[in-house]
């Protein structure tokens, strides 16, 4: 059969001739165009341009409105019209809820992809409401609390998020945001060549000078958290501004008060000045702080007493017989004491963010909640593989682990089971399951994240002690390789997306996330508003914070010193955070499983960031992991519609031009043959459809309505 020309073909499942050859060359040819995208199916395949295209204008947004899909070229728009769609049942279909999951190695394009697709839902419904533009806003918000350059992406999302869009009468009534581990680590350490958060440098280059005053900051250079201000030197201070009055605007239209936005700032200042408090010993091995007046301005910035707060870093006091006994810490404990100060109170911030963004875009009014719809769409943290990886990379390429598994199941394996459960006449293509590597790091008791509960909860565990239980367990599995060197705390897992080396140091502290006795406590009765209120927020079992007081009754508490009881029952039941991670991603398993999904693909063309590259050995292997050909040829020989009897019937007896007809396999066949469609196969319950039939058959049932409209006017015509 004649191939059509290379880069042509907008949707590969309708090539002939498939191989991983071919594919490459069409996204090649397609990338070299500027055309970014192209299908697979039902599936959309972005490659990263690294460059505006210029291609999400009003123009594009009118071309996919309500649009048919073959009848323009593959776009994200596309997706987001799709989606919206099928969650008002238009076409034929049956309303459902929908979810769109965004996959790609770190860098792809998944951030980008999400903004794109909320864009056009919310161009989808017209109008310009309110609840619009906040929602819009959203991002720039997020983004610059929760992202951060790294080698592989400059604006790489630093946590998970899953957004609700949720929709009543065909227009947005709410939306809600869940989030997944944010890399608190980031706060205190960032390793070489990347930076802290995007807010300390937005901060730096857009605060009125009297506010950083305010704030006792003078210039970025100064902060060790912010090793060196070293980000404020690689962006130019007018990008950095510009971002800056972006995150500004975005805070306002969100509808976060003056005050509000003051805390805020008064915290992430707080973060950096505690970043540069130095401990040195005496000579008795007891820490003492350096610098009092950095100790000072931290205790003014947080509202605490400065005495409570130097004695909660440098020491812990324990009751012994009923007297009370302070033990002093080393340098090292007091280290770890401000550092894990730091990360909470950051973590908190980011938690709270959210929550507050979450009360501001929920659904209004009394809407019945039997009669919203949703648009869910996925924006995880992609594959990081870097030189060194330590628990944060492991659970972010579980979470990429897990999405894999999410689209194997439904890509591959439910839709295969059912078609020898219906007999329908097929070959069977074989795809790569990652159920082991699920298993080996979820199973129960013998995974990895349980033996690391284990051993965190064990007193005398240390990250040794873990890695020797891992490489006893796994050492002789085909996925797990420990280290050729023993007492290096390193070890390997083969995850579909590539090898990835771990370093296990510190995994047991990252993961019981304890924090120095004394620290809660003290924040818990801070002057500052939003300081307390933060520490006061219990911490669910999925990690996310619940807040038990409405703000505007915060005042009320002030004096009440009611919060040591409650604090103490809830470290009791405190998990870890692989634990809490474990729970999130079971939800987010859960929460996709009730909507229908729609798949977009993200390929990063190179290492390098760089437009007009596209490097044919990396693109090749993520084709390879993300089992792109077996995809290929399961959208071209698969059927990606299967409505049942009676469901179908209903729809298109029209065809039949009957207005009742029973459910049965007889009449679907006479629909189906009078269609004169081709392709399809009937099997015990269901039909068997191609995902492009369903485009076939709104075309007839519209000719049919346009056919039925001309006859109405002649018959009109005749009685006139
Ligand atoms: V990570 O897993 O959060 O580290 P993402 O989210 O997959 O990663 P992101 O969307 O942030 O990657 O894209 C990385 C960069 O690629 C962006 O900052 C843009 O500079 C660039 N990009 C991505 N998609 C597009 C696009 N459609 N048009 C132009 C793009 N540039
Ligand atoms: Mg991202």
């Amino acid at each position: 059969m004649d191939r059509p020309p290379p880069g042509s073909v907008e949707d590969l499942a309708t090539l002939a001739k498939l191989d991983e050859n071919i594919l490459l060359e069409e996204l090649k040819i397609r990338h070299r165009n500027g055309h970014i995208y192209t299908y697979v199916g039902d599936i959309l395949v972005s490659v990263n341009p690294f460059r505006d295209l210029g291609i999400y204008g009003h123009e594009e947004t009118n071309r996919y409105y309500l649009a048919k899909k073959n009848d323009h070229p593959p776009h994200i728009f596309a997706i987001a019209d799709t989606a919206f769609q099928n969650m008002l049942g238009y076409g034929g279909r049956t309303p459902t809820n929908q979810c769109i999951l965004i996959s790609g190695e770190s860098g792809a394009g998944k951030t980008e992809s999400t903004k794109l697709i909320i864009k056009q839902l919310v161009e989808l419904c017209r109008g310009n409401t309110q609840l619009q533009q906040q929602i819009l806003q959203v991002n720039p918000l997020l983004e610059a609390f929760g992202n951060a350059q790294t080698k592989m992406n400059d604006n790489s999302s630093r946590f998970g998020k899953y957004i609700q869009l949720m929709f009543f009468n065909g227009q947005i009534s709410g939306a809600k945001i869940s989030e997944y581990l944010l890399e608190k680590s980031r706060v205190v350490h960032q390793n070489e060549g990347e930076e802290n958060f995007h807010i300390f440098y937005y901060m730096f280059a857009g605060l009125a000078k009297e506010h950083l005053q305010h704030f006792g900051l003078n210039g970025p250079f100064k902060y060790r958290y912010l090793r060196n201000g070293q980000g404020s030197l690689k962006h130019s201070k007018d990008k950095l501004k510009k971002n800056y009055e972006e995150l500004q605007n975005a805070m306002d239209l969100v509808g976060f008060t003056d005050e509000e936005q003051q805390d805020m700032f008064t915290i992430v200042s707080a973060v950096l000045h505690l970043g540069n408090l130095c401990f040195e010993e005496d000579d008795k091995d007891a820490a003492y702080i350096q610098d009092q007046n950095v100790m000072d301005t931290v205790a003014s910035l947080l509202k605490v007493d400065p005495q409570e707060l130097s004695g909660t870093l440098t020491s812990i006091v324990t009751i012994t017989r009923g007297e009370h006994v302070k033990r002093h810490y080393s340098k090292q404990q007091a280290d770890d004491a401000r550092d894990a100060m730091a990360k909470i109170l950051y973590g908190r911030l980011f938690g709270w963010i959210v929550n507050k963004v979450n009360q501001l875009l929920a659904s209004r009014d009394n809407i019945p909640l039997s009669a919203v719809m949703e648009v869910g769409i996925l924006d995880i943290f992609g594959f990081e593989h870097f030189e060194h990886n330590s628990f944060e990379q492991a659970c972010i390429n579980l979470a990429n682990e897990q999405l894999q598994f999410f689209f194997n199941l439904h890509v591959f394996k439910l839709e295969q089971e059912e078609y020898a459960r219906e007999g329908v006449d097929w070959n069977e293509i074989k795809f790569i399951d990652n159920q082991p590597l699920l298993d080996l790091f979820l199973a129960k008791p013998i995974g990895i994240l349980s033996l690391l509960d284990e051993e965190s909860h064990f007193p005398k565990g240390t990250d040794a002690s873990f890695v020797e239980k891992l490489n006893v367990h796994f050492g002789g599995k085909g996925f797990y390789q420990p280290s050729q060197r023993s007492n290096d705390n390193k070890f390997t897992i083969h995850h579909y997306a590539g090898k990835v080396l771990y370093t296990a140091s510190g995994w047991l502290e990252k993961n019981r996330d304890t924090l120095p006795p004394g620290v809660m406590e003290m924040l818990q009765m801070s002057s500052n508003e939003l300081v307390k209120f933060i520490f006061r927020a219990q911490v669910t079992r999925t990690g996310t914070l619940a807040f038990q007081m409405k703000k505007s009754t915060r005042k009320t508490q002030k004096s009440r010193n009611t919060s040591k009881g409650g604090f103490a029952d809830a470290r009791k039941r405190k998990q870890t955070l692989g634990g809490q991670f474990k729970n999130s991603l079971q939800i987010l398993m859960e929460r996709m499983t009730s909507a229908s999904p729609i798949f977009v693909r993200c390929l990063k063309p190179n290492h390098l960031k760089s437009p007009g590259n596209f490097d044919e050995n990396y693109i090749k292997e993520q084709l390879l992991y993300t089992g792109m050909l077996e995809t290929t040829k399961i959208r071209r020989e698969g059927f990606a519609v299967r409505p049942g009897f009676e469901e179908f019937v209903n729809k298109f007896k029209v065809i039949l031009c009957k207005p009742s007809l029973p459910g049965t396999r007889e009449n679907c066949l006479k629909i189906l043959q009078a269609s004169k469609i081709k392709g399809w196969q009937v099997g015990k319950t269901k039909v068997f459809l191609k995902y492009f039939h369903l485009d076939q058959f709104s075309e007839i049932l519209e000719k049919m309505g346009k056919s039925a409209i001309h006859l109405q006017r002649i018959v009109r015509g005749f009685l006139a």
